[in-house]
This record gives C-alpha cells, structure tokens and sequence, in this order.
C-alpha cells in the first residue's frame, strides 16, 4: 500500500518541491495551500508523470476551523497520513522592532506558529491512533539565531523550535517521529514575500553566493523520511556552503 504525505504550503518553494520529491518516491499525497489554481496545476502535472493519487486542500492555516473542516473532510483512507510536513509559512518584512507592522507581526504568528499547531492538532490524533507517523516542521536557522531586523520572525521560528521539542516529548509514546528541519537562504518565494514582492529586495538576499534551493531541502527531507523504523533525525539545520550561521556569508 502506497504511503501518504500530507504537505502544507505546497503552491510553491520548499512545500512543492516536497510534493514533486515524495511523488516521484510514489508516496500519495495530500497539497495544501491558499492558491488553488497552483495546487490544481501541480495536482494535473504530478498525476501526469506518476502513478500516484493526490488530494488537494485549499485552505488558510490561520483558520482554525477551515483547518479542521478541510482536514476532518478527508475520507477516512486518507487519514492514515504517514508523513506530516508542516511547511507553509513567511517572513513579513524585516524592519527593526519599533519599525514593525502589526499586520506582519500578526500574519507570522498566526502563520507559522499557530497555523502548525492547527494542522498538527488535527492530524496528530490520527497518528495516535495507528502508533505510527512522523511529523517533519520547518522550522528555519532563524530559529536557532535572532538577526537584526527579524525579531518577529525569529521569535515565530524558534516557537517553532519549542514546539517540536514538546511535540517529541508527547508523541514518543505513540511511535511517533517528530524532526524539525531549520535551513538557512532558500531561493524560493520566501524573500518576494518578505519584501512584498521587490524583486530587487529579494534578489540582493541571494547575491554573490550559491542559495539553497528547495530541492536541496525537498531531498534532505526525503532522506530524514525514508531512514529505518528505529531512526529518528530529531534537529537538522542545514544551510549552503557559502552560509557560516545565520547572518555570516561568503559573497563573492
Ligand atoms: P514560499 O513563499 O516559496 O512558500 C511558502 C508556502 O507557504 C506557499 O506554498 C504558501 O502557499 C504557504 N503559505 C503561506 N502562508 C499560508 C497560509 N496562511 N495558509 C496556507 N499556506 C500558506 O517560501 P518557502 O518555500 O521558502 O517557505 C516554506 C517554509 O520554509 C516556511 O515555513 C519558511 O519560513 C521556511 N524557511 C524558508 C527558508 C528560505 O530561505 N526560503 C529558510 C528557512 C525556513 P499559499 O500562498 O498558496 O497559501
Ligand atoms: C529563512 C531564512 O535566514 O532569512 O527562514 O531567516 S532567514
């Protein structure tokens, strides 16, 4: 029987390139997102190339009752989710602190932590209940370290850093892997998003070195997905080569 992978934010960047690794290993998977036109077009591509079944949900993870609604709708074959990659999530802006948009603040907190918590809340009782799973969140090297001009989003990624911690603590009994995968400069959408969309902006965060991609974390997942039974990568932070820490580059 195929295995199932639920991925959160998978209209773009790290989440897709998630979906496109786990298709192409014939997991079936569960894509969510706010864009529904990107999630019926990678629904359409995917199915085209592997022979895997997709179910696609569109919905706001800051909504705690879309989240349940659009969860809870899942026929019950589609709740037996192997794998949970709580991977939607953004930057808003990067002012200093007294700088700082309520609307950003709110969107990152309810985002990236309280978005997490609602997908996991509903998922991980389904897990319970088989005594098998693994929970992979995206956490980022901002959640390890606070950088100038990112005190929200930090604070929002090392909630995330807690979460996972406790989430291991409470799940170990259930057989249950908790990892939380924290990357440093991804290029994706994320930095197009944090500058609402300044593609000058948004580009300079990538000059003189060689980023990431999502494919690189998409594979680093896939291996932390696919170890044996009894292995469990609990924290994993992974940045390029040209990235020493959190605001340490080598740019040509
Ligand atoms: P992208 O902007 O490319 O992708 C973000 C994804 O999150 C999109 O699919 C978006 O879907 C989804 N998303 C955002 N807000 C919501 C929401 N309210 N409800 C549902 N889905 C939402 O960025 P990345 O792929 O880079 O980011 C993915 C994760 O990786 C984030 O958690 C980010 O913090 C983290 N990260 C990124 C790094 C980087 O350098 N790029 C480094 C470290 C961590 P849609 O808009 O369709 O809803
Ligand atoms: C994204 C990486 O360093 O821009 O989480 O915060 S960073």
């Amino acid at each position: 029987m195929k295995k199932i992978c639920c991925i959160t934010g998978a209209t773009s960047g790290i989440g897709k390139a998630c979906a496109e690794s786990f298709a192409k290993e014939g997991y079936n998977l569960i894509i969510t997102g706010r864009r529904k036109e990107r999630l019926s077009q990678l629904e359409y591509e995917l199915k085209k190339i592997y022979p895997i079944d997709i179910v696609s949900l569109n919905f706001d993870v800051r909504d705690s009752i879309e989240v349940e609604t659009n969860l809870n709708s899942l026929p019950e074959n589609w709740k037996n989710i192997d794998i949970l990659i709580n991977n939607a999530g953004l930057a808003a802006g990067r002012e200093p602190i007294f700088e700082g948009d309520y609307k950003d603040w709110d969107q990152m907190i309810d985002t990236n932590i309280k978005g997490l918590l609602y997908v996991s809340r509903t998922i991980i009782p389904w897990m319970k209940e088989r005594k098998t799973g693994h929970i992979i969140n995206i956490c980022s090297i901002a959640g390890k370290e606070t950088y100038a001009g990112g005190a929200v989003y930090c604070a929002s990624k090392s909630a995330v850093d807690a979460i996972s911690a406790g989430m291991r603590i409470d799940c170990v009994p259930y057989n249950i892997k908790v990892t939380n995968v924290c990357p440093g400069a991804v290029e994706t959408e994320f930095s197009l998003v944090r500058f609402k969309w300044d593609k000058d902006k948004a580009d300079a965060t990538y000059k003189g070195y060689e980023p990431l991609t999502g494919e690189d974390i998409a594979q680093t997942i896939l291996y932390c997905a696919t170890l044996p039974k009894h292995v469990c990568i609990n924290d994993l932070v992974i940045t390029p080569t040209s990235q020493a820490n959190a605001t340490t580059f080598h740019r040509e």
